[in-house]
């Protein structure tokens, strides 16, 4: 069957045997995440129409308002997700602390736990701008049968068996990895197929587009505002394009696609930067690597970092491999 035809569900069956730990648990679970994108996806294309808009009036462990749209991903992805008994645990941006999940046998035997950030890029929803869904899979660590703990959610984004993010945008698209490349899938909606439109992406070594949010500038340390100068001075291929959506599916999507690099630095007022590490840097680093790119603090790989909390945030750079190079040497410099 060409390429261009195969579907999300007969790719992965094709490659089952990829994916090292599975008897057809990779499939269940990707498949469950395909669901929700589905139904998750549904509600944001009419989000303008129905009194989904607007706050939920709670406040999430960001201390971000909650839109409703946050809320109503959160409950579709955790409720389909524990439906398909292959998940331990989940831990998720809008919940305080992981959810412990019990197989229908109530024993403690499923495999694996996943971390998502149901809809990034929420601030956008009202103003009809692209959001996305990010999700990072483990194996758990501690012993089948025992509940999940929080050792399980604190592996190294190095020890990710899975990740992805789908970008409900003018198309909505799951691109996700298993570790052997990056394959983009195409929602067709009008039948609720999903269609390998990008089999086997490559982000391009290099870029022109830089993307950051130039607002914070005087914030940045010497270094991130060294290389913005770079990314501006007219020499060689430069100036870059500045390209900001401010949601990160949708800038890293399109950086992946034309070559760019994104960057969250830490700033004086946010010294860990913003973005979080377990389920946005960890996964949307994997994604990079994955397709030849690259991703760091400025000064480590970020799947090398040990996390040490949850909801923990890392300065982000991340994109074209020499961009990101360049943009390290800048911080090294400093
Ligand atoms: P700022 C959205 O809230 C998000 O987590 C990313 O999707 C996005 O790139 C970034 O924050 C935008 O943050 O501070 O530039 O508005």
């Amino acid at each position: 069957m060409s390429t261009q035809n195969k579907t999300l569900g007969e790719f992965i069956i094709n490659n089952q045997q990829e994916f090292k730990y599975s008897s057809g648990e990779l499939s269940r679970l990707i498949n469950s995440i395909r669901l929700a994108g589905k139904v998750v996806n549904h509600e944001v294309n009419k989000a303008g129409l129905v009194d989904i808009l607007g706050n939920a009036g709670d406040t999430n462990i960001q201390g971000e308002d909650q839109q409703k749209l946050d809320v109503y991903a959160n409950d579709v992805f955790i409720k389909t997700l524990t439906n398909r008994e292959i998940v331990c645990g989940i831990a998720s941006e809008e919940e305080d602390d992981f959810i412990a999940i019990k197989g229908g046998n109530e024993k403690n035997d499923n495999k694996y736990v996943v971390l998502i950030d149901p809809l990034d890029g929420s601030s956008n929803i009202d103003v009809n701008v692209s959001v996305g869904t990010i999700f990072s899979i483990y194996r758990r660590i501690t012993p089948s049968g025992t509940p999940v703990t929080l050792e399980d959610f604190l592996q190294p984004g190095n020890q990710q068996v899975a990740a992805g993010y789908i970008v409900y945008g003018t198309s909505t698209m799951i691109v996700y990895s298993t570790g052997h490349g990056v394959n983009g899938f195409t929602l067709n909606p009008a039948i609720g197929t999903y269609y390998l439109s990008h089999p086997n992406m490559r982000f391009p070594e290099k870029g022109n587009i830089y993307s950051v949010n130039e607002g914070n500038y005087v914030h940045f340390p010497q270094g991130v505002k060294n290389y913005i100068k770079y990314c501006q001075t007219e020499e060689e291929d430069r100036p870059y394009t500045s390209r900001y959506i401010g949601s990160l599916v949708s800038d890293f999507h399109r950086n992946m696609i034309k070559g760019g690099i994104y960057i969250y630095p830490s700033t004086s007022k946010d010294p860990s930067g913003k973005l979080r590490l377990l389920y946005e840097c960890n996964p949307m680093a994997f994604i990079a690597e994955q397709s030849g790119g690259k991703a760091s603090d400025g000064f480590q790989r970020i799947l090398d970092i040990k996390p040490t909390e949850l909801h923990q945030r890392v300065p982000f750079i991340c994109g074209s491999k020499l961009m990101v190079e360049k943009a390290e040497e800048f911080m090294k410099k400093e």
